[in-house]
């Protein structure tokens, strides 16, 4: 048993320790593509503040235990106001229940530091176990929108099953990320949804969704890709038509399924989306996140579709509580036309990647499409290989090929 004084000099020294991690400066990390990846991830169960995990408190927690450890700090929506970069992290409990916490930097690549509580989602009923992965949508209507998945146990589970769960999106929304007013759940013709994003502005007066329509729980089925359907009350959404827009296809990199991340960035050549990508391996799924752009007036149009990824799991980010894993629900788009996005690695951590919104459309724009087979794909480099040879030797450089 510690004295007093032990124990409120261990408590100093865990304040300490947590006021080191929110101090810590990140450091661009060795670049390897279109993105800038930095050294530390912006958000780990580290950054979560110690009154929310420790009691402090010699009489009821002798032994400076975690009352209510947390497990991990991943998948956030993100927002700038003011001057101000704002994550809507999802933190999970080592109970596995997730909740949202609002973190706040000044830069965008580091010292976040999340605000003085975690985000109350006024709850629907108590068949909602767990809440997750809120994207978040600053509407032409003047909200800010907070679409998450809302899970809960499988009604139509056989007796004995305590695994199979049912996934729908919920909707809420706020002025100051404080107060959220909670609004029914989307209705849409799938029987499951998750990865639903609400598109910024208004389109032919309805509110327009980006869906992920999926027959179970893991498994998309006949869901097919990412879908858009329109409404006008969004207190009582409910699409009655969903049309695929972004298939998933045999054998690329969302041969398995995909998913809308954040809402979509509106840039002069249409908007411009962000998206995961899932594969199937010898070694289970593989998320890597990958981008398109659709047209400006039909959201629903898509206009340019590079084949590949943006962004894929390396080193340390390979390695978490769900392996080989990059997931993203935000990202900012700055005035000096820098893009911020927020990834999770392997559902553990939250880290940033920067590049500048004229490289990423020159990428989406130009970069070819997948060609589908191998042949095509051969023909595709060969042209680069002769446009390059020309290139270089015009140029006076051969000696590079
Ligand atoms: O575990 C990987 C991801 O799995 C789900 O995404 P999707 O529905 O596209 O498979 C989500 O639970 C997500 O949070 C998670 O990162």
């Amino acid at each position: 048993m510690k004295s007093l004084e032990e124990y409120q000099r261990a408590v100093e020294q865990i304040q300490n320790e947590y006021g080191r991690r929110l101090e810590r400066k990140n450091r661009p990390a060795e670049r390897d593509g279109l993105f800038q990846r930095y050294l530390y991830p912006v958000l780990t169960r580290e950054h979560v503040p110690p009154s929310w995990r420790y009691e402090f408190d010699p009489q009821r927690n002798p032994f400076l235990l975690e009352r209510l450890a947390v497990n991990s700090v991943f998948n956030a929506g993100a927002i700038k106001i003011g001057d101000s970069f704002l994550l809507a992290a999802r933190v999970e409990g080592t109970d596995r229940k997730s909740f949202f916490a609002i973190a706040e930097s000044k830069s965008g690549i580091e010292r976040f530091r999340f605000w003085d509580r975690p985000v109350e989602i006024p709850e629907l009923d108590e068949s909602e176990t767990n809440l997750y992965d809120l994207r978040l949508t600053a509407h032409e209507d003047g909200w800010i929108y907070g679409l998450f998945c809302v899970e809960s146990k499988d009604p139509a589970a056989p007796p004995g099953d305590t695994s199979s769960a049912a996934a729908q999106a919920g909707i809420a929304r706020t002025k100051d990320l404080k107060n959220w007013e909670r609004l029914a759940n989307l209705k849409t013709p799938s029987p499951q949804q998750r990865n639903v994003v609400l598109h910024p502005e208004f389109v032919n007066g309805c509110y327009g969704f980006y869906t992920r329509p999926q027959d179970g729980f893991i498994q998309t089925g006949s869901g097919g890709g990412i879908g858009w359907g329109t409404c006008k009350n969004i207190e009582e959404a409910v699409l009655t038509e969903e049309i695929i827009i972004e298939e998933k296809r045999y054998h690329t990199i969302k041969e398995v399924k995909n998913g809308l991340g954040p809402a979509p960035l509106k840039t002069p050549y249409g908007w411009l989306h962000l998206a995961h990508g899932v594969r199937n391996t010898a070694a289970g799924l593989r998320y890597v996140l990958y981008v398109f752009m659709t047209d400006l007036t039909c959201p629903w149009k898509v206009i340019h579709r590079p084949g590949g990824y943006v962004l894929a799991p390396r080193g340390p980010e390979r390695v978490g509580d769900v392996s080989n894993v990059l997931f993203s629900n935000g990202w900012i788009l700055d005035e000096d036309g820098a893009v911020y996005l927020y990834y999770g690695s392997s559902d553990t951590r939250l880290h940033v990647a920067a590049c500048s919104l004229e490289a990423l459309l020159d990428y989406a724009i130009n970069t070819p499409e997948d060609g589908g087979r191998t042949s095509v794909c051969v023909r595709q480099r060969m042209e680069l290989i002769e446009r390059n040879e020309q290139w270089l030797r015009k140029a006076g450089l051969e000696r590079w090929f």
